[in-house]
């Protein structure tokens, strides 16, 4: 592994980052414009919920690095990079412009990478898979609003853990990564995912999403979820050698439980039932 010095800039092929959530107040844009200004990529994918119309619809917030964000983005376009952006379910209003450009940033419903060794991954968002959000809206808002209350608490709760000199620890990741539910629910989440990559005949899928970045083997296909900039601050790289790879942003890959279900049944989303209530805690994305 090369070491860069603090100024330099890395060049990868390929980005992929998602659920930044701009205009929510959890939106960790300061980390995501520090993140931004330290690499320069060929193709750079944004994977949903880029915005969140949910928080700016309760309440208004947009700061000066929310802008910056966004200024940034456009200003990476300009210069050549082909950027492309899948809405999510917090931006589906960008669902609306889909073949069109902002700038030089092309809105796409999903999209398929061809990587340096020729395997192709279908990029997508991953709301489509979520079943309580698509039979029970009120879930969905309930939801988002039980996250943004984790958030807010953790927030305070690191507020005091850094007076006194502990450091930084999220709830609500403790809160996803222990509660058995919403290891099924990832679970189910990641199979579904790889299910959709494999009737397509690809190689592997990018998605967002769960707020929980990832590189596994789902049988014959590679699922990676390149995480959040809202707790996690993760990005995946295709590196000029091919490699991938999650980035974590600020050098702290969690802590995980090694229990993960491995469950094979795919929700039951097909027969109008939603499967297992997961925690209502990852309900979020
Ligand atoms: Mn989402």
């Amino acid at each position: 592994m090369q070491n860069f010095g603090p100024n330099e800039v890395k060049s990868v092929r390929t980005i992929w980052i998602s659920d930044f959530h701009l205009g929510s107040r959890h939106s960790r844009a300061d980390d995501l414009l520090d993140f931004l200004k330290s690499y320069e990529c060929t193709h750079l994918f944004l994977v949903g919920d880029i915005f969140d119309g949910w928080a700016l619809a309760r309440s208004w917030f947009w700061s000066q690095s929310h802008n910056d964000v966004v200024q940034k983005l456009l200003r990476i376009g300009r210069k050549g990079t082909s950027i492309t952006y899948i809405p999510g379910n917090h931006d589906s209003f960008a669902r609306d412009f889909l073949g069109h450009r902002f700038g030089d940033i092309l809105v796409a419903e999903s999209a398929v990478h061809t990587l340096m060794d020729g395997r192709k991954l279908l990029i997508l968002h991953g709301d489509e898979f979520d079943g309580i959000i698509r039979y029970a809206k009120w879930l969905q808002v309930l939801g988002a609003v039980a996250y943004g209350l984790a958030l807010g608490l953790n927030s305070l709760v690191n507020t005091i853990r850094g007076r006194l000199g502990k450091p930084y620890w999220s709830l609500s990741a403790f809160l996803k990564d222990r509660t058995k539910t919403a290891l099924q629910y990832i679970d189910d989440f990641e199979q579904m995912v790889a299910e959709k990559a494999r009737s397509l005949g690809v190689n592997g899928v990018v998605c967002g999403h769960i707020h929980r970045a990832e590189i596994r083997s789902i049988a014959d296909v590679q699922y990676f979820n390149c995480g959040d900039w809202v707790e996690s601050c993760t990005a995946l790289v295709e590196h000029l050698d091919g490699r991938l790879e999650i980035v974590y942003h600020l050098d702290t890959p969690p802590q995980r439980q090694q229990e993960t279900p491995k469950v094979q049944a795919v929700s039951t989303t097909g027969d109008g039932q939603a499967g297992p209530i997961p925690h209502l805690n990852i309900q979020l994305h």
